[in-house]
Order: structure tokens, then C-alpha cells, then sequence
């Protein structure tokens, strides 16, 4: 079997998302998701002008050796580009296998390790009345799990809550800017642990919730934020501080006993190193999309697994279906599962990538088409060409830019 036509497809239907299709000799064809927010057409152009010509003619079923040829034979390694470039390639290969094999990826991953995969999703508000109404909506919709964003008294424009209606990027030169977010990390200290307080009282002491920090914090700040919280008993706090600066979670781990979960930006596993090895963190955020792929994943979740920690795949509205499929593959064979991010996508992006996987009462499941069970409608993905855009900045009160 050959790689006879490979094909790089970016399409914005609600938002931009980027492709790799590969065909065979065999008429076999595989998906991969290689999107990466707010830099799609860096890794559209690294794929076509880079990777597509060491592809073509190879054998698909070659998966780990043509992961470590475009890994190590690149000779730069590592960074998102690179990592969601190989990761597209890496699952449109499993797709390929899957489907050569008339079986489900998670069948070729060991099969299932338990029924379902358990989900989270996102309960935002500007103050708690409004968040309460988001939680309530979440709750509706079967979520077993809910992470809690919200408003901090002073500030205009906060992480992942209701965007104020001025807050629309100004279009300069033709060109869609970053939306500008202010911060105020005292603000934010003082007013969390209320809400917290507040949403314990209104729903009961069983719900998980969950919160993501967003790498905002020193490592003393997030010692004193997981403390604040403990008595709230949350699920996880997420990205409490810029985990390049791996040493500061040890900091952390001291002062707290609020679960840690860390690494939506991190691409290998030698981001992990330390985090895993000390045991400094309880969940794994990386991405099939943002991690290389399967391949990789599936290490990186074993050798957390030696230490307890369990994987929490990221899985926001920027992965794709087609990287949401793999991840849900790997959820259920894993036997470390934690739990899956799910924010779900527009009915449109749906139509362009039709899917076996379901999403039923907070709860997914791959289904059970041969691969990963995704599909492209080029004719709807063309129809919706790439929208420039970018990720929102973050501010503080006196102008300097801080961490987003
Ligand atoms: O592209 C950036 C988003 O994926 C990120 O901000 C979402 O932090 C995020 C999360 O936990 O889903
Ligand atoms: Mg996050």
C-alpha cells in the first residue's frame, strides 16, 4: 500500500480549522486534525511546502517510523508548529490502519476500557447570577462535570467570560487584531474563593467543578489560590501558573492539595519531564492535536499512569471533530482515563466533518465506524474559506502584557 495523494484543507465554518487528508493507492483514505488557534496557516504551509513530499509514495502503514522521520529527520524539533503538523500526519495514519483493519482506532489501541467517556464543560458569567444560569444550562445538557469561569468585580473583559460588547476585535488594514482582556491578579485572588463559596452553596457538595487559571499566577499566587480553594473540594485547577517554569510546581505542591492539571500548550513529553516524574501534577492536559498524535499520547498517558496521574485531554471548540474523534478513541482505551473536555461545535462545523462519535447525556462515545469514523464534505469546508483571526491578548491595569 502507498501514499498516493495527500491534501491540506483549511475551511472556517464558525471558525478556522486545518486538515490533512491522506489518500492511498488503495482508495483508503485518513483524516488528521492540524490545527493550531490563531496560527492555522503556519502548520497548512509547513504540511504542504514541508512534510506532503516526504509522504507521498511511503507506505501508511509505517505509522511510528514515519512519526520519528518528520520528528527527528526535521533535525528542529519540537514546537506547536511542528507537533501539530506530525500529530495530523500521525492520526490520519491510525485512520488509514483502522480502516484497513475494519476496526474502530480504540479496537487497535486494546480495545475499550470501560463504556463511556466521561465529559466537562464550560459554565461561564460576568457575576453570579449570570454564571449560576450557565451552570444550570450545563447541568441540563447531562455535563457530569463543570468548569467555573468568571467575572472578577473591576475588570471588563476576563478569560472565557461573557465578552462585554465592546470587546470586538477592531479590524485594521484589512486585518482582524487580537481582542485586548485587562487583568488584575490581586482582583482576581481576593474574588475567586467567594465564588467558589457561592456556587458550593447553590449546588451541593457532589458536583465536580473545575477551573481553569489560565498560566496567570507566580508559583507563590497559585500556592495561595489552591489553598483558598481546598475547602470548595474542586476536581482540578488548571494551568495555575506558566509551566515552562517547571521547578515553581513544586512550589505549589507543597502549600496545596487542590488536584493540579497542567499542559494544553506543551507538545513532548520532555514538557511533562518533571511534572510526571515528581508527581508534581494529577492530570494531563495535552491534545491529541497539539501532542504529536496518537503515537506519542499514548506513551506519555503510560508513563503518567506509573504515577498515578490521569489523562484530561484538552478539548475545546479549536480541536476539530476530526481531533475530538482521536482523542475519545484514546479516552476509552486508556486505562488512566480522568476525564475528556467537550465543548461540542457549530452545526455547520458538524455538516463539514460528518461523525460516528456521539455525544449523549455528558457522556461520549467513538462509535463503531472502522478508523476514527470522521469524514470531510470539501464541497461545505470550500464553501467556508479561512478567516484571518487571532487568540485575544491580556492586559494589565497599567498596559503591560501579561500571560493570556
Ligand atoms: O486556543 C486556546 C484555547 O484552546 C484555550 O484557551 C482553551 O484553556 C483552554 C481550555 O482549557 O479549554
Ligand atoms: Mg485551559
Amino acid at each position: 500500500m502507498k501514499i498516493t495523494d495527500v491534501s491540506v484543507v483549511v475551511t472556517s465554518p464558525g471558525r478556522n480549522f486545518v486538515t490533512l487528508k491522506i489518500g492511498t493507492d488503495e482508495g483508503v483514505t485518513g483524516l488528521g486534525d492540524a490545527t493550531l488557534n490563531g496560527r492555522e496557516l503556519a502548520v497548512a504551509s509547513y504540511l504542504r511546502d514541508h512534510v506532503v513530499p516526504l509522504l507521498l509514495g511511503t507506505d501508511p502503514h509505517r505509522i511510528e517510523d514515519t512519526w520519528q522521520l518528520l520528528y527527528r529527520g526535521a533535525y528542529w524539533r519540537r514546537g506547536p508548529v511542528t507537533m501539530a503538523a506530525i500529530s495530523a500526519v500521525d492520526v490520519a495514519l491510525w485512520d488509514i490502519k483502522g480502516k484497513v483493519a475494519g476496526l474502530p482506532l480504540y479496537q487497535l489501541l486494546g480495545g475499550a476500557s470501560r463504556d463511556r467517556v466521561a465529559t466537562y464543560g464550560h459554565a461561564s458569567g460576568r457575576d453570579l447570577p449570570q454564571l449560576f444560569d450557565s451552570i444550570r444550562e450545563r447541568l441540563a445538557h447531562g455535563y457530569p462535570a463543570i468548569r467555573v469561569q468568571s467575572g472578577v468585580p473591576g475588570l471588563h473583559r476576563v478569560y472565557a467570560t461573557p465578552t462585554a460588547p465592546d470587546a470586538a476585535p477592531d479590524p485594521a488594514n484589512g486585518f482582524a487584531l487580537p481582542a485586548v482582556e485587562d487583568w488584575d491578579t490581586g482582583a482576581y485572588l481576593r474574588h475567586l474563593p467567594r465564588v467558589f463559596e457561592a456556587v458550593r452553596a447553590e449546588f451541593g457538595p457532589d458536583l465536580p467543578l473545575l477551573h481553569d487559571s489560565h498560566h496567570r499566577l507566580t508559583p507563590l499566587q497559585a500556592a495561595r489560590l489552591g489553598k483558598a480553594l481546598e475547602p470548595y473540594d474542586l476536581f482540578w485547577l488548571e494551568d495555575c501558573t506558566p509551566a515552562e517554569n517547571q521547578e515553581g510546581l513544586r512550589l505549589v505542591r507543597r502549600h496545596t492539595t487542590t488536584p493540579l492539571a497542567i499542559g494544553e500548550v506543551f507538545n513532548t513529553v520532555f514538557d511533562f519531564q518533571t511534572l510526571i516524574s515528581e508527581q508534581l501534577i494529577d492530570y494531563v492536559r495535552a491534545s491529541v492535536t497539539h501532542f504529536g498524535g496518537i503515537s506519542p499520547l499514548r506513551k506519555l498517558l503510560d508513563f503518567a499512569a506509573m504515577h498515578q496521574i490521569k489523562s484530561a485531554m484538552h478539548g475545546p471548540e479549536d480541536v476539530s471533530p476530526v481531533g475530538t474523534a482521536a482523542a475519545i478513541h484514546l479516552d476509552l482505551a486508556v486505562h488512566n482515563f480522568g476525564i475528556q473536555e467537550y465543548s461540542g461545535h457549530s452545526p455547520l462545523a458538524h455538516r463539514v466533518f460528518p461523525h460516528s462519535y456521539t455525544f449523549t447525556d455528558g457522556f461520549l462515545h467513538p462509535g463503531d465506524a472502522p478508523g476514527i469514523g470522521v469524514d470531510i464534505d470539501e464541497e461545505i469546508a470550500a464553501a467556508h474559506p479561512y478567516q484571518q483571526s487571532y487568540l485575544p491578548v491580556n492586559r494589565l491595569l497599567d498596559g503591560t502584557v501579561h500571560d493570556w
